[in-house]
């Protein structure tokens, strides 16, 4: 029977919303504080997405100044009457700061710019009801409970405006426990609104409550949690469960889309993950993943799983792999680790002596697996807080990127002259061929891990404090940057910049074409949202700064890969 294997897209895509046009699906996801946001994606069977845009792809919402876990979140998208609705908010501090709409004819764009609308809270949704009047709804706090209440709107669609009364519709199935990111769905002439509850962590679940009229009253469905992973061994690989959205297909199916995480040894560095669950459709409401149970009676919760068999549901026609690309040839393994310590602020000091490993053979600078061209950067490609513009592009050259250094580096919350895509498996290899020659210890180039401003390691091409080419590798951990090891490297050379990762860490080495060189292992949890804290995953990223110093520095990439090693 043929099966597809979850998550169906890895790595960070938190708050997934899908909706259907024919037989093409569209999702979208939170794009948090990169640029551009809300990556869109198109599907024909809901386990094969290819994004084909972003529904933010130009400035408007400021992001400046925000943390990587504020900005974009949890966008809704639905189709009516021949137009593309995503409704979204951007968020400060970790409160809704505002709530807007966009509009487009085709998916691809062009989007609108965004129209302002006057909602609190976070979370929006939008229902078309069968009279052609649309609803929106959201989540706000509670005047007594705290969070959350789940609220309604009646929006003009040829004003774009909310008009009419606030229906508060329901405060959850635990009255102050987090009601948020509703959706309303109509079947058999009843209103089911499904919701998340518990926090997006591990008491994250899916609950709901139902009416016979649009704005209420609604009462909660006694099966609530309908899906959670809350009561399932935390060892286990799929957590935190929850936000969904559903969608029917042609034939009539129901499938939701969820988000979860896939934690080792309690903690996990890809972010939260979209998963596929079947849904089918009982007298009471929607059951989600019947094939485990579908009924709640203590350990038969529902839960989803890794590998589902797919009966006439999508039509998948063999496995598919998480991992994408061929693979690549086993490499050397690492020769030293370094432990990790919370230590001062990075200060040029005696290097670790780092160690060569047993190989002297130049690394392959010809395959061409998994390998990026910049000319025009892919969509997987983002920046923080905004665009970085002409200061990272393609080099006039015709292959590789050119980045300019930027005064900001990327402890800021500022626009660092930076690039970055997601960390979408647990083992993998990246590396980049870089030039980059600095004329101050202030200016560095090179490749790095991306958990948040406070959070990320750096393997970065400089000059020590005499003007000798060195790679520095830097770790930042809960604000407090530590240089771990240097090497020294041929000046005006390319060098090569790798970082391998798997279950227990990310291992980074270089090369100047004579042998690798090892210079540490950062564990992995340093990366893990449960110590950054934050709702995002780790990115992969090139970058260059001058450290606040005025500087002219240069840097070009001349390739970079990114291979799953599963
Ligand atoms: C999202 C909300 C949430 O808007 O996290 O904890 C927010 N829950 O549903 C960001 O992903």
């Amino acid at each position: 029977m043929p099966t597809f294997r979850n998550p169906v897209l890895p790595g960070c895509h938190p708050d997934p919303s899908v909706c259907r046009v024919g037989e093409d699906f569209y999702l979208v996801t939170s794009s948090f504080a990169y640029h551009p946001g809300i990556p869109l994606f198109h599907s024909r069977d809901l386990v094969r997405w290819t994004q084909l845009t972003h529904v933010l792809d130009r400035p408007g919402l400021p992001l400046d100044g925000l943390d990587t876990s504020d900005g974009i979140w949890a966008p809704t998208i639905r189709h009516h009457d021949g137009t593309f609705y995503v409704v979204s908010t951007l968020a400060r501090n970790r409160r809704g700061e505002l709530t807007f709409v966009v509009t487009a004819d085709d998916p691809a764009g062009p989007w609108s710019d965004p129209v302002p609308l006057e909602a609190e809270g976070i979370d929006p949704s939008l229902f078309f009801d069968d009279d052609g009047r649309c609803w929106l709804t959201a989540c706000r706090d509670a005047p007594e409970d705290g969070p959350g209440e789940l609220w309604m709107r009646e929006l003009d669609l040829d004003r774009l405006k909310l008009v009419g009364p606030t229906h508060v519709l329901w405060r959850g199935a635990v009255r102050g426990a987090w009601v948020e990111a509703p959706h309303l769905y109509k079947r058999d002439g009843v209103y089911h609104l499904i919701a998340a509850e518990g926090g997006t962590e591990s008491n994250h679940s899916v609950t709901a409550a139902r009416a016979g009229a649009v704005t209420g009253p609604y009462v909660t469905d006694p099966r609530s949690p309908l899906l959670t992973h809350r009561h399932r061994d935390p060892g286990e690989p799929i957590q935190n469960v929850g936000h969904v959205d559903l969608v029917d297909t042609p034939d009539g199916e129901t499938w939701a889309v969820a988000l979860g995480v896939r934690p080792i040894e309690g903690t996990h560095t890809l972010g939260r993950e979209v998963f596929l669950v079947p849904v089918t459709w009982s007298a009471r409401g929607p059951v989600f993943a019947p094939e485990s149970g579908g009924v709640r009676l203590s350990e038969r919760l529902p839960s989803i799983a890794s590998e589902h068999p797919v009966s006439s549901g999508p039509p998948v026609t063999s496995e598919l792999p998480i991992s994408s690309g061929p693979p690549i040839a086993p490499e050397p393994a690492l020769a030293s680790e370094l432990p990790v310590a919370s230590g001062p602020p990075v200060a040029p000091g005696p290097p670790i002596t780092p160690e060569p490993s047993n190989t002297s053979e130049w690394p392959d600078d010809s395959g061409t697996a998994g390998r990026t061209s910049f000319d025009p950067p892919g969509l997987e490609w983002h920046s923080l807080r905004g665009p970085v513009g002409d200061r990272v592009r393609p080099s006039s050259s015709g292959t590789g990127l050119t980045i300019d250094l930027g005064p900001e580096p990327l402890s800021s919350t500022g626009v660092p002259s930076f690039v970055a895509r997601r960390q979408q498996h647990v083992r993998f290899h990246a590396r980049a061929r870089i030039a980059f020659a600095a004329t101050h210890p202030s200016e560095e180039a090179g490749l790095a891990v991306f958990q948040n401003q406070d959070h990320h390691a750096t393997l970065a091409l400089t000059v020590d404090a005499d003007g000798r080419p060195q790679v520095v590798l830097t770790v930042r951990e809960a604000g407090t940057s530590t240089r771990l090891a240097s090497a020294p490297v041929t000046g005006g050379e390319a060098v090569l910049l790798a970082v391998e990762a798997d279950e227990t860490g990310y291992a980074f080495r270089c090369s100047d074409g004579t042998q690798w060189i090892s210079l540490g292992t950062i564990e992995r949890s340093l990366f893990s949202s449960e110590r950054a804290g934050g709702f995002v995953g780790v990115r992969l990223g090139l970058y260059g700064t001058s450290n606040g110093r005025p500087s002219e520095g240069r840097a070009h990439v001349h390739w970079f890969d990114y291979d799953p090693a599963c």
